[in-house]
């Protein structure tokens, strides 16, 4: 039964104290207040003015590595003008969440998050596409576009986060499917729920009996599992559902 009662939601949560009854699974929303584009906005997404199924995969690299590199200087320079938002800060301030992400911005570690597992990577560095293990930190203030490894010069350059139609990584995968069977709430925070496997981890939190609560600005891939869906914005919604009571 969908619930959009705030006060039962906040009393849900308050009650969850203990180190990791709580998951939050988030996305791209939970970044939109601090200006970071989403994914499927229509007219901000960047999803809408390229096709990221081709700019985000090996082969929109392998077709064309400088309008590649272009789009994620483009996304960088954004990110470098980003703030940690009140979401984010709440987050981070409630040491027993446990934080599992798909956004590869870096602004839940700088609100101070300890327990982060990061799904879909990290665009703040950048690595050899060959793996040749070379691995740079990125200025997002100043980012590089399409260059070869210095150390191998087989490949070039590519950000370190996870394209579509590569594996994401092992271990982080598996600790988070191992924090979701064993949540009491699963908090699903600003996605639309539609990117695989990472949105499969709302069917795990149901398997496993978990309450799944909803926090996005409009119904996703995840209200059909929601025990609870409260409709706005996470800077507005999070700090008034998680505020220290
Ligand atoms: C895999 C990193 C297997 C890159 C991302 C064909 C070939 C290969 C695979 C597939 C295929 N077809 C399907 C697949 C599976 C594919 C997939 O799921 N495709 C989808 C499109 C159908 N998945 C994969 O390829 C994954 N890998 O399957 O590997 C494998 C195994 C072994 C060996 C080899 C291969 C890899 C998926 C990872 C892709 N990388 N990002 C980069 O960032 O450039 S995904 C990208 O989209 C983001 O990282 C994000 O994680 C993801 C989802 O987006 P959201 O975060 O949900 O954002 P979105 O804009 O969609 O929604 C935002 C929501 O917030 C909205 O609902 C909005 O209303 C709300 N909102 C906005 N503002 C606010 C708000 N809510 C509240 N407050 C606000 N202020």
């Amino acid at each position: 039964m969908m619930n959009r009662d705030r006060d039962a939601v906040r009393k849900l949560l308050a009650d969850a104290v203990e180190d990791g009854e709580i998951v939050c699974f988030s996305g791209a929303g939970l970044s939109e207040p601090s200006g970071v584009g989403t994914f499927r906005d229509p007219g901000a997404g960047w999803w809408t003015r390229y096709d990221p199924m081709v700019l985000a995969s090996p082969r929109g690299f392998a077709d064309d590595p400088e309008l590649v590199m272009r789009w994620y200087a483009a996304r960088r320079l954004q990110m470098a003008r980003a703030e940690p938002n009140a979401a984010h800060r709440v987050l981070a301030s409630r040491p027993g969440i446990i934080n599992v992400t798909q956004n590869t911005d870096d602004l839940l570690e700088r609100a101070g998050a300890r327990h982060l597992l990061r799904l879909h990577g990290d665009i703040t560095a950048d690595r050899c596409h060959a793996d040749c293990g070379h691995v740079e930190r990125i200025d997002l203030a100043h980012p590089p576009t399409h260059r070869p490894c210095p150390r191998c010069r087989h490949s070039a350059m590519r950000p370190t986060v996870v394209w579509f139609g590569e594996p994401l990584p092992g271990e982080i995968w598996s600790a988070a499917e191992a924090a979701v069977r064993q949540c009491r709430i699963l908090l699903v925070v600003g996605t639309s729920a539609t990117v695989y496997p990472a949105a499969g981890l709302i069917s795990v939190a149901r398997d496993a009996h978990a309450t799944v609560v909803v926090v996005n600005r409009e119904p996703s891939g995840a209200t059909e599992d929601a025990d609870h869906e409260l409709l706005g914005s996470v800077d507005d919604l999070l700090p008034e559902l998680l505020a220290e009571s």
